[in-house]
């Protein structure tokens, strides 16, 4: 793989131009963006993929990420900053390896980081951090959030400052092995033709370090109100994200075998959520994941693939305008 290392500051930052039709920052592996405009700035929080040797199997250990990293554009197109001192596995005193899909969230002035991280005993939590930076470093709380598990936190704060936490991953992300707010250590699928397997929400206290109640299952339906089947190459597999738009609350998703980025709708930040379709259509590489970001009067697409690498876990983020039909749906248009 090509490292960061040569070109990288020494105040663990490297400044580059970031086209609106390649990856974001290149020379460093990148992937699961979750995007962020505060003060005008775009920041975005990706996973750091790396070549380890971990060898490739069904529950993804070859995503064997280490660190976070930080890519800070102030616009679209512009220039884009890259901070390596953001978060490691080495400094979170519960976590033991897998660093995987991260989000942020910012309340007053302190940013704080979620993540996903195997523990001692493989059993993937999720993790906060703060910082009184955007771009860290940031300090992980001694132990992982109590009473939510599984990968890929997405946090949606709300026009009345209620935060939400969104959780889930089906497979290597150990969703199928929650009972609730029970970690069981057992793959539990429901049968192709049971609803489906969702990701879970719960409020977060006004601190944002803790859940304000139980997490619940987030249900994702057709049009006429069914929930999703397991069976259905539509439902829910990784990487929830959840955006408000024109009032409106859209969950992103990725569907996993079938590869497409979609969305479903809804009119409460815990669902039900009505599927409308696909947003990204299949990129190149197993996974697709994104989030969904306003920057000055136009949405955008952030998502990742493994075009440069040809590599399933070697990934790069881009970003790619969104269009918000009048109906409602949305489609990204990468370049
Ligand atoms: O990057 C590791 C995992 O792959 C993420 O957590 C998933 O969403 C998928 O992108």
């Amino acid at each position: 793989s090509v490292e960061n290392a040569s070109r990288t500051g020494g105040d663990g930052t490297a400044d580059q131009v970031a086209p609106v039709d390649g990856p974001l920052v290149e020379g460093v592996w990148t992937a699961d963006p979750s995007g962020h405009v505060w003060d005008d700035v775009l920041y975005v929080y990706t996973s750091h993929d790396e070549e380890t040797g971990t060898p490739k199997d069904d529950n993804g250990s070859h995503y064997d990420m280490r660190d976070y990293r930080v890519i800070e554009l102030r616009d679209v197109g512009g220039p884009a900053l890259e901070h390596d001192r953001v978060l490691h596995v080495d400094d979170v005193p519960w976590a033991a390896r897998q660093m995987w899909a991260p989000d942020a969230a910012r309340r007053g002035d302190t940013f704080y980081l979620f993540f996903p991280a195997k523990d001692a005993d493989g059993v993937f939590r999720i993790g906060v951090a703060t910082s009184s930076t955007p771009t860290g470093p940031f300090v992980a709380e001694p132990e992982p959030i109590a009473g939510v598990g599984s990968i890929d936190p997405a946090v949606l704060t709300d026009d009345d400052g209620s935060a939400y936490l969104y959780v889930g991953g089906i497979m290597g992300g150990q969703l199928q092995r929650w009972d609730g707010d029970t970690y069981t250590g057992v793959d539990a699928y429901p049968a192709p033709d049971a609803p489906a397997i969702g990701p879970r929400v719960a409020r977060l206290t006004d601190d944002l370090l803790a859940l304000a109640e139980p997490t619940r299952e987030v249900v994702v339906t057709d049009d006429a109100g069914r929930a999703l089947t397991q069976g259905d190459p539509r439902r829910f597999f990784e990487g929830p994200w959840v955006s408000r738009i024109d009032g409106v609350y859209h969950l992103l998703y990725s569907t996993g075998a079938a590869r497409t980025l979609v969305h479903a709708t809804s009119d409460s930040p815990y669902g039900p959520f009505t599927y409308r379709g696909t947003v990204l259509e299949p990129v190149e590489g197993w996974t697709t994941q994104g989030s969904i970001v306003r920057m000055g009067e136009r949405w955008y697409l952030l998502y990742h693939d493994a075009q440069a690498s040809g590599r399933d876990h070697l990934r790069n983020v881009r970003i790619a305008p969104l269009t918000v039909h009048p109906d409602g749906r949305l489609t990204a248009d990468p370049r």
